[in-house]
């Protein structure tokens, strides 16, 4: 095999979430489930068995205030005996009742306020845990036509991320994620990532564009995006997820595993797989009704397998028949790398790094279900939402 190849899949990183370790639902209905983390502590034990297990998932993410504590050393410690780090802080002002009518664009300064200063709490945390990004997703819309001034929102907006944006360190970095609609249902303050790249634009060069896969209308070119904002050094993150129908938090790779091969071939093609390349790939899911540590680990093989196919596409004979406009030679060449089994390889490469080949196997064989099923009883299990 191809050095380079398992190089960069060697190489690669994919951070998960705290939150995806808690226990998720719908608005219908969250299901429990036995084992469930209670404290951010947990969360990150979970964090560390998947990456003890596939070798490329060495960060957690955390969101503020669900992994509230009270001094951030302190996981950031925990994080690293595990053989982890904290990654991205994700901010949240879309649970508060003060946020109804928005956050950082709400009509009532007192409310853009305490927003505000809700985003520069987390800078203070990144400072304590030693994160480099901040990412920001706002809830922040309108449902009905008339309800508020959609100009004076962009403005209010503008301000919020710019006293932000001032307040980062030099290695600290913002991630403006855009959402279409939901909570808001007739405007979104940040609903695309024109409006994301726009707003990163005018911040400066510490801010760039993150790209939930499942946050666009059914159809989008995702991949075309990627492109772009690569092209325009604007690309700072992903938060992958599949979706059928709207925000559906799915496990990465399992609704369009050919969207994921799309997307990776943009970065591979631009050489943007690399840490040092700065493009933070993250999972941003929900395990509502399967298990969650499984589910995680799943999608972080999916997000792998999407990976080693774009790696695998012939550059030189893509190259070739881009050139002489050879369409369905081109396509060829796309689909021949896309129908590749690579689960061969990967499995060599984990046991070359003495990894279990199959890492949902071995999650089952461990015993670590069993352990948290029985050890975590009593207490509140963590959830969505808290
Ligand atoms: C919003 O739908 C979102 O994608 C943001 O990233 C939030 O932080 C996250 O989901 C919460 O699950
Ligand atoms: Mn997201």
């Amino acid at each position: 095999m191809n050095d380079t190849v398992t190089d960069a899949l060697r190489a690669q990183r994919i951070e998960t979430p705290s939150w995806a370790y808690g226990n998720s639902g719908t608005r219908f209905k969250v299901f429990t489930q036995a084992g469930v983390p209670r404290d951010p502590w947990e969360k990150i034990a979970d964090a560390a068995v998947v990456h003890r297990l596939t070798g490329v998932a060495p960060s957690v993410a955390l969101h503020i205030p669900w992994d509230r504590v009270d001094d951030y050393a302190e996981p950031a410690k925990y994080a690293l005996d595990q053989g982890i780090t904290v990654g991205t802080i994700n901010a949240n002002v879309f649970q508060d009742d003060d946020y109804k009518l928005g956050s950082v664009t709400n009509p009532d300064p007192a409310v853009r306020r305490k927003a505000t200063d809700h985003l520069l709490e987390c800078v203070d945390v990144m400072d304590a845990t030693g994160s480099r990004d901040l990412k920001l997703w706002f809830s922040d819309g309108t449902n009905y036509p008339g309800q508020d001034s959609i100009r004076a929102r962009q403005d209010r907006l503008a301000d919020a991320l710019r006293e932000v944006y001032d307040r980062l360190g030099d290695d600290q970095r913002m991630l403006l994620e855009y959402k279409l609609f939901e909570p808001a249902f007739y405007t979104t303050d940040v609903p695309d990532w024109g409006t994301s790249y726009a707003h990163c634009m005018e911040l400066g060069e510490k801010a760039t564009v993150c790209i939930d896969t499942g946050h666009h209308a059914p159809g989008t070119n995702i991949e075309f995006i990627v492109a772009f904002l690569l092209r325009a050094r604007k690309l700072g993150a992903f938060d992958f997820n599949s979706r059928f129908y709207a925000d559906d938090d799915l496990m990465a790779g399992a609704a369009d595993p050919f969207q994921l091969f799309r997307i990776m071939h943009e970065i591979v093609s631009a050489d943007a797989l690399a840490a040092d390349a700065g493009i933070a790939f993250m999972l941003d899911q929900c395990h509502n009704i399967e298990a969650k540590i499984p589910a995680i680990i799943r999608s972080v093989l999916n997000v792998q397998e999407a990976t080693a196919k774009a790696l695998l596409i012939d550059v030189d004979a893509l190259a070739d028949a881009q050139r002489s406009g050879d369409v369905l030679g081109a396509n060829a060449v796309l689909m021949d790398a896309f129908a590749t089994d690579v689960r061969p390889l990967l499995r060599d490469l984990r046991s070359e790094q003495g990894l279990d080949p199959d890492p949902v196997a071995a999650y089952h064989r461990s015993g670590y279900q069993q352990q948290i099923e029985t050890g975590r009883v009593g207490g509140t299990q963590a959830g969505w939402g808290a």
